[in-house]
Order: C-alpha cells, then structure tokens, then sequence
C-alpha cells in the first residue's frame, strides 16, 4: 500500500513542495517532463499536476492527499479535507482598483465589472458584504483587465504588491490570505491513514523546526539566574560550566516571534558570544 500526493507539477508551488517531502526525509527524484515518481524510501507516490486540478483528483481518490493553494481549494469547493497548513506559498486574494480612484469602502465596489480568476470567492465576498458586481471571469493576466478597459477593478493574487504597482493599480480590500495546504481525501482507509499521520508527524517536525533556533551563549554566573529566566528552553535552558571560572555556557530553544526582543533582553543581562543555530526538526 502506498499513499499517493499530488503536487504542483510547475509553477510557484513546485519546488517548495517537493523541499518539504525532502526536509520529512522522503527521497524522490524531481517531476521535471514526468507525470510520476515514488519515494526511494516511503511508501510515497508522488502525482505531478496542474494545481487546478489538485483538489478534484483528491475528491475523486485518484490521489489520497494533495498539496495546494488555500485559494485553489476555496475556489474549487470540493469535498476534501484540510489536514495542515504548510508554512509556504503565502499571498493573500485582493480587490485592487486604479490609483486614481478614490476608494472609501467595499460599498464602492457596488455596480462595478470586476475581473478576476477567482469568481467562486469574489461572489462569495460580495454576497456577504451586500454587493452586486458584474463578475468577469479571465484566466490570466488579470491585472490588465482596467487598462484596457475591461473591468473598473480586479480580484487577483498579490504577494509582494509589485504587479499591481506596474500596472497602476493600489490594492484596496484583502478577502482571503492563503498558503499551500495539504489537503486529504474523505475516505481514506487505516492503512492509508497511518501513513498519512506518519508524514503529518514529520511535517509539523519540520515546521516547529523552522520557527524556533537554537541559541547558546556564555553567561556570567553571577547574573545566570536572570538570564535562565529569560530563557524558554523547550523544558527549561540547558546549563554546562565554561572553563573559565565564573561563567556557563546556556543552550535554549527561542521562537522566532519573539526572537530579538529576548536577544537584546539576554545582551541587557550581561550574556556574552551569543549563537543562533538553525534547527532541522523539532519534536515535543
Ligand atoms: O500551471 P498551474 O495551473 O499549476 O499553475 P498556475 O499558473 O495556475 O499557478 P502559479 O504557479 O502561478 O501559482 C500557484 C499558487 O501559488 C497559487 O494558487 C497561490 O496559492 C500561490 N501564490 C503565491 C501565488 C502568488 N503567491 C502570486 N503572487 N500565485 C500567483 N501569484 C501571481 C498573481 O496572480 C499576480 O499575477 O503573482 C502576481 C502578483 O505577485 P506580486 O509579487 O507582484 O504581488
Ligand atoms: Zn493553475
């Protein structure tokens, strides 16, 4: 028995999907002209698909698991389940109208063409908000939609914002803020799912990993108290005599939320040679 997930064959999901599986340990070759590919050492086979097309073969049980867009599944609707956030693919789904617009409100929006890939949310949005829009569905190229005189606004992707910028847009109104899921089938059997808690196990590993480092720092003893209890530590801080007379060397986990707040707080205290480590898993 092997449990089968479907991923992005190219485009912005790809590489990082397949980081993931690598980071769980899970060795398979890249999906590069290949429809698809088994793990060498997990009872893994892994689709390679367009991403739209992700969340269908996951209801149909063509694949057991998927990773894909938040945005994709809300879209789509299917019947499937989100197992786990994955920590990459982050934007979030925007309304965006011409700079030159002045823009007091969704209220605005109302009676406007609006372009987008999205129309399933961007419908959804608006009923909820009380709005009637003419909804334009195009595939690609969204954001030229008001330049050429399309639609007066548009509902697209952004990440970094610069698209819009380029083509004399300002994003007005976030409807959804997505990042890639895994997403399962209903009707998994005990073996699929044993095998699906296994790669679960892994990656949440991987990501506690990525949100905490590993810090190790010299302390003088005189003050170690203080800065123990500045310390998390994933029990408590570990502490070990320096050679040197009159210090120890503190090792603790901290999270990247509060990260240098807690550096310059530890500095405050009198910590000196301070290293921040990577971690490659985490498990609690
Ligand atoms: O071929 P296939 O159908 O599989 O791929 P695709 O072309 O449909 O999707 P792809 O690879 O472009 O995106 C896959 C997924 O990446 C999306 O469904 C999102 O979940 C996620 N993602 C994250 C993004 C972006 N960031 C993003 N910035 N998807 C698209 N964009 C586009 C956006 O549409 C706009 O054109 O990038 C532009 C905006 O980027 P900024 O940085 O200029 O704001
Ligand atoms: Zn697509």
């Amino acid at each position: 028995m092997k449990l089968r997930i479907a991923i992005q064959k190219s485009g912005r999901l790809h590489e990082d999907s397949i980081k993931l599986l690598k980071e769980c340990g899970i060795d398979i070759n890249n999906g590069v002209n290949k429809l698809k590919t088994e793990a060498s050492n997990f009872p893994l086979e892994v689709f390679f698909l367009r991403d739209d097309d992700i969340p269908q073969y996951v209801e149909d049980g063509v694949a057991d698991i998927g990773m894909v867009g938040e945005n994709v599944v809300l879209e789509k609707n299917r019947s499937v389940k989100v197992a786990t956030k994955l920590g990459f693919g982050k934007c979030r789904l925007s309304l965006a109208v011409p700079r030159s617009v002045e823009y007091n409100g969704v209220k605005d929006m109302d009676k406007l063409r609006i372009a987008t890939s999205y129309p399933v949310i961007l419908e959804k949005f608006l009923k909820e908000n009380g709005i009637t829009a003419d909804i334009h569905e195009i595939s690609g190229s969204v954001e030229i939609a008001p330049g050429i005189g399309l639609a007066d606004a548009i509902c697209d992707l952004v990440s970094s914002g610069s698209t819009l910028f380029m083509n004399g847009l300002k994003e007005v109104e976030v409807i959804l803020k997505s990042e890639s899921v895994l997403i399962t089938n209903n009707n998994l059997n005990a073996e699929q799912q044993q095998l699906l808690e296994k790669l679960l196990f892994r990656i949440q590993a991987v990501k506690k990993a990525k949100n905490n480092k590993y810090v190790l720092l010299n302390a003088p003893n005189d003050n170690l108290q203080k800065i123990i209890s500045l310390l998390p530590g994933m029990k408590s801080p570990t502490v070990l005599p320096l050679a040197e007379a009159g210090w120890s060397s503190v090792h603790s986990v901290l999270n990247e939320n509060d990260f240098w707040d807690i550096i310059e707080s530890l500095k405050a205290a009198g910590a000196q040679g301070i290293l921040v480590v990577p971690i490659e898993k985490m498990i609690i």
